[in-house]
């Protein structure tokens, strides 16, 4: 555990780096607390012992910066202090300082304060990753691995958002295995399940890691959601994934099968969602294309162009939006 050490006098800071490292832990010294905000600005220290009075800027005035600062987790704050009064003591806890110790330092009692305030920074860290390990249950599919419907109805808003500010396209495709019900009732539930995973890792693998993402929609359909994507490279990248699917059989405990998927594509204009587009709207279309694909024999990719007839041409729109280009029956 390394400790930040902000103390102006110079001997005072050498003998301290000395015993805290004969204690155990990693020092990094600062000679004020402005020296000492900047290094906490650059990486994160979970100890900070502080003088109290220095140039620049004193121990006070670094605990409240410090408190106000986003950091990567507690900063556990110990102050030193020449003064005992009470007021003076009071001041400096309300300020941010989980302790303080009066000067001049007694090295066991230090060092006894530390290991506690050691513990306390254990157990918040523990709770971090706990809270981190249930968000992350929480917004999961638990067979796939995909993101779930949960987190598809609290980000895909964001997405769209994010589009409509920065006039990015946006697109959707919904992903539907074809006659899945047979693959379950030819192979069992537990095949059909793996037929899920596999098929989950192929979307996957198929997109660009880093901006796209993928969402189990409901029992077989799956959601992708491509950022900064426009109409042709939807219908591409779903093309890609039902060529990723039908290329190879999939590999299960009850034997090989050959499966096929569906895709809907809905996709904003070039220019980004207009203002009145809503995510259930786009999901709303991305499924009816989806029911074009499965009525015109499975296996394909329909798509819609959200808006863009409406604004290029004035026409009257449909629930959804009007389309240029309402096609795409590729497969
Ligand atoms: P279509 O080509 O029209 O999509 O036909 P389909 O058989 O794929 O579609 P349908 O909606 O009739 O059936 C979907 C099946 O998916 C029914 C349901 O039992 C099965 N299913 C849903 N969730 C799961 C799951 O988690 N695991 C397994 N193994 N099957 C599931
Ligand atoms: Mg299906």
């Amino acid at each position: 555990m390394t400790i930040l050490l902000a103390e102006d006098d110079p001997v005072t800071r050498m003998l301290m780096t000395r015993f805290l490292k004969k204690a155990g832990y990693e020092v990094d010294a600062a000679a004020n607390g402005a020296e000492a905000l900047d290094r906490m600005t650059k990486r994160y220290y979970p100890m900070l012992v502080t003088d109290w009075e220095m140039p620049e800027m004193d121990g006070v005035a670094l605990c409240r910066a410090v408190r106000n600062m986003q950091m990567d987790g507690y900063v556990y704050a110990l102050l030193l202090t020449a003064r005992d009064s009470k007021e003076h003591i009071i001041a400096g806890l309300e300020a941010g300082a989980d302790d303080y110790l009066v000067k001049p330092v007694h090295e066991p009692e230090l060092i006894a304060r530390l290991n506690a305030g050691r513990r306390i920074l254990n157990l918040e860290q523990s709770l971090r990753i706990a809270n981190h390990r249930n968000r992350v249950l929480s917004i999961t599919d638990a067979l796939t691995g995909t993101y779930n419907r949960r987190y598809l109805m609290e980000q895909l808003p964001r997405e769209l958002e994010r589009c409509r500010r920065y006039a990015y396209p946006l697109s959707v495709l919904m992903c539907d295995i074809d006659h899945f019900k047979l693959i379950n009732d030819r192979r069992g539930h537990a095949a059909g399940d793996e037929v899920l995973q596999q098929f989950a890792a192929r979307a996957q693998k198929s997109i660009r890691s880093n901006s796209d993402w993928v969402a189990r929609y409901g029992g077989e359909e799956f959601l992708v959601v491509l950022p900064e994507t426009p109409y042709e490279g939807a219908v591409r990248a779903a093309e890609k994934i039902r060529g990723l699917v039908s290329a190879a059989v999939f590999a299960t405990r009850a034997g090989d099968t050959a499966v096929t998927a569906s895709f809907g594509v809905a996709s904003t204009g070039p220019c980004g969602p207009d203002i009145s587009l809503k995510v259930e709207a786009m999901i709303r279309c991305a499924d009816e294309c989806l029911y074009r694909s499965k009525q015109a024999g499975r296996d394909r990719t329909c798509g819609h162009e959200i808006g863009v007839a409406r604004e290029r041409a004035g026409q009257d729109a449909p629930a959804h939006g009007a389309s240029v280009r309402d096609l795409a029956a590729l497969g």
